[in-house]
């Protein structure tokens, strides 16, 4: 295998990323993934729910190094989107989600590290923002940029979980970062005991067809009413096993990035506001957010059940 280009130190991938606007970046091998029974038991469990992209996926999450032929590294970087939440009532929309499509907004910056390795020697620089079969969290951890918390977020010391993961596969044999190797979640279960449809059954076990995000964003049907009553507001995707984390309550901090801060767009206390919608309008309007994934009959669908659960 060729392996291209003079030695890079990922201190100096990490200097750029952060000029680009990255809160951190690591280096890690493309060796098999260790939590691959993880991942199999999950799939076998139907704690995947509709996302039968994610079995396809499986055989490469479990062996990163057949991604991208050629790739011996994942560089990893973190994306800050937080941001606070606005005041008053009403319903809401996570966090990430309130301004422009992070897939786009991630690779864009991707692209332009991937550009800085180029230069500097490697011949294969594949971007990902959550677009492939990449095991981002599993290959966070391992570049030593977080642990795994009881939430299965990716936390990191000193700023929290309220980030992207973007990965670039490459052939550039830069030093891989040591791996995380503490768990600092301790004894607390704040996430477990707050999240509304008791969709994390145990430590870092996540059954996602109960899980508001992904019913609001993934899942094409009527959820089950009895937990779409228990939305919390939620219109899109859902943040609480976030906010209730004291990383996040002690160290989240306002983004830089200004593409992922709250347009306003969607107002928070008027029910009809997806069913006066067209189609043109609604993609004229939310064509370039996270928002385009459910499409117009999806959020009118969440906002019938985000208004609804706020009265139960
Ligand atoms: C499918 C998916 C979902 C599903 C399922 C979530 C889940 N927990 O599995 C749904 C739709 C519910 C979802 C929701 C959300 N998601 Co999502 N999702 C994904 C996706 C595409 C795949 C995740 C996956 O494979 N899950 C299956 C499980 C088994 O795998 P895993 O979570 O990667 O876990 C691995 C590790 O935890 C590891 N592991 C387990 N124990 C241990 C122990 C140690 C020591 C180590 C090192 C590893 C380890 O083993 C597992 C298998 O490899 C990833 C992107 C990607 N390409 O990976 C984004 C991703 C995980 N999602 C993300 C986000 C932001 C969210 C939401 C916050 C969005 C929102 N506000 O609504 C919520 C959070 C819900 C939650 N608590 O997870 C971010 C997470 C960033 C972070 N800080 O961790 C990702 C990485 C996307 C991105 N590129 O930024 N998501
Ligand atoms: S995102 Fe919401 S519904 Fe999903 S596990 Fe976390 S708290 Fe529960
Ligand atoms: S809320 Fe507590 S248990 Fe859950 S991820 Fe955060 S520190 Fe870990």
């Amino acid at each position: 295998m060729t392996v291209a280009g003079p030695p890079v130190a990922p201190a100096d991938i990490e200097t750029e990323a952060q000029r680009l606007g990255f809160l951190a970046a690591g280096v890690t091998t493309l060796d098999p993934n260790e939590h691959a029974a993880i991942l199999d038991r999950w799939l076998a469990s139907g704690q995947a729910g509709t996302m039968r992209y994610l079995h396809r996926q499986a055989a490469k999450r479990k062996a990163p190094g057949k991604i991208v032929p050629g790739a011996v590294r994942a560089v990893m970087v973190l994306d800050n989107y937080f941001q606070p939440d606005p005041p008053g009532a009403g319903i809401r929309i996570a966090k990430y989600a309130r301004g422009r499509d992070y897939h786009v907004e991630l690779l864009e910056r991707l692209r332009r590290l991937g550009a800085w390795l180029t230069e500097r020697g490697a011949t294969v620089v594949r971007p990902f923002a959550d677009d492939g079969p990449v095991p981002e969290r599993e290959l966070a951890a391992r570049a030593g940029l977080g642990w795994i918390g009881k939430n299965t977020m990716l936390i990191r010391p000193g700023a929290g979980s309220f980030f992207f993961i973007g990965a670039i596969l490459t052939d550039l044999a830069v030093e891989p970062t040591p791996p995380f190797g503490t768990d600092h979640c301790g004894t607390c279960t704040r996430c477990i005991d707050a999240c509304p449809t008791a969709a994390i059954l145990e430590t870092r076990v996540l059954d996602a067809s109960r899980c508001i995000s992904f019913l609001t964003i993934e899942y094409k049907k009527e959820p089950p009413p009895e937990l779409a009553a228990r939305y919390q507001g939620f219109a899109f995707g859902c943040d609480i096993c976030n906010d209730v984390c004291p990383w996040n309550e002690r160290f989240a901090a306002p983004s830089p990035v200004a593409a992922y801060l709250d347009r306003g767009a969607v107002p928070r206390l008027d029910p009809g506001f997806f069913d006066r919608m067209t189609e043109t309008e609604f993609a004229d309007r939310f064509g370039d957010t996270p928002l385009e994934r459910p499409g117009l009959a999806g959020m009118r669908r969440n906002f019938t059940h985000a208004f609804a659960s706020l009265d139960s």
